[in-house]
């Protein structure tokens, strides 16, 4: 069995290292117990934004491929990643320590073990007091509620909270899954954008919760410029949706023939 880890980053030499090396671990201990009848082969991709502090460096160090990507944002460097990626599995992490790299191969199992196609963490459930700022915790609470909401509609039955934690970079899914889905966000809104796609697309959807550590290094991310950007974005994307199901309503279909007999 194949699969590929994507890990974007962007001057992360402070927890890239460590990242990779607890995943490496972790990975080698789960092909000699959860996967011994089909180990995992492995295939480390790091989505590099032309990082000035030798991130790159130490990722090829430590065995993985590196990626220049030097078009800027969270989502074009998975975009990238992902249309490289040969493993029939695709799972992604951060490159700052914060999400639990010994879980991916379990993760995997899960995913296999309950036939899902999309996994993704959900840091909230259990979240320690000092992994995220008050801002973040904020940000996550507006864009999780705003989606509830704006998304509502577009999918039919679920629940009126539809995502626990929308902005969790943490999935394993299925490469096919990719091909259903219509990616367009290159920030951090990718985030939002893969799980909503997900569950549009009807596929087999779950949050699992995770813990989530403080991040080692500086964080790429403005809670406020980001979180307005995201806010927008969802604006825009319920605004595509609904433009979609008016094309898919105009297509005629025909009505069918009502035979008094029946079916021959
Ligand atoms: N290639 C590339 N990677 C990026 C870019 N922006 C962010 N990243 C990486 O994407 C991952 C997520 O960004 P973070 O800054 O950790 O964002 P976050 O996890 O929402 O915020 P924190 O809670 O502060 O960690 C990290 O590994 C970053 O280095 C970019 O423009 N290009
Ligand atoms: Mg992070």
């Amino acid at each position: 069995m194949r699969a590929t880890l994507v890990i974007p980053t962007l001057n992360e030499a402070e927890g890239i290292g460590r990242t990779l090396a607890t995943f490496r671990a972790a990975a080698e201990e789960a092909n000699r117990s959860l996967f011994l009848k089909s180990p995992v082969e492995w295939e480390i991709l790091v989505v590099d934004g032309a990082s000035t502090d030798g991130t790159a460096e130490i990722a090829t160090r430590l065995g993985a491929k590196v990626i220049l990507e030097k078009r800027k944002g969270y989502g074009r460097a998975y975009k990238t990643g992902f249309e490289q990626a040969t493993g029939d599995y695709v799972a992604t992490l951060d490159g700052d320590g914060t999400y639990p790299a010994e879980m991916v191969p379990w993760f995997l199992l899960h995913l296999l073990h309950h036939q899902k196609d999309f996994l993704t963490g959900d840091r909230l459930t259990y979240l320690a007091p000092k992994s995220m700022t008050t801002e973040h915790r904020i940000g996550n609470f507006m864009l999780n509620f705003l989606i509830g909401v704006f998304f509502h509609s577009c999918l039919q039955g679920a629940p009126a909270r539809i995502l626990v934690d929308s902005q969790s970079g943490f999935w394993v899914f299925r490469r096919t899954a990719l091909a259903s889905m219509r990616l367009t966000s290159d920030g951090m809104a990718l985030s939002e954008e893969i799980k909503l796609e997900a569950m549009i697309r009807g596929l087999k959807f779950e949050e699992v919760p995770i813990h989530y550590a403080e991040r080692w290094g500086r964080p790429k991310l403005s809670s406020w410029r980001d979180g307005l950007h995201n806010m927008t974005f969802l604006v825009r994307k319920r605004f595509q949706m609904s433009q979609e199901n008016r094309l898919a309503r105009r297509v005629p279909v025909a009505k069918a023939s009502s035979s008094p007999q029946g079916p021959a």
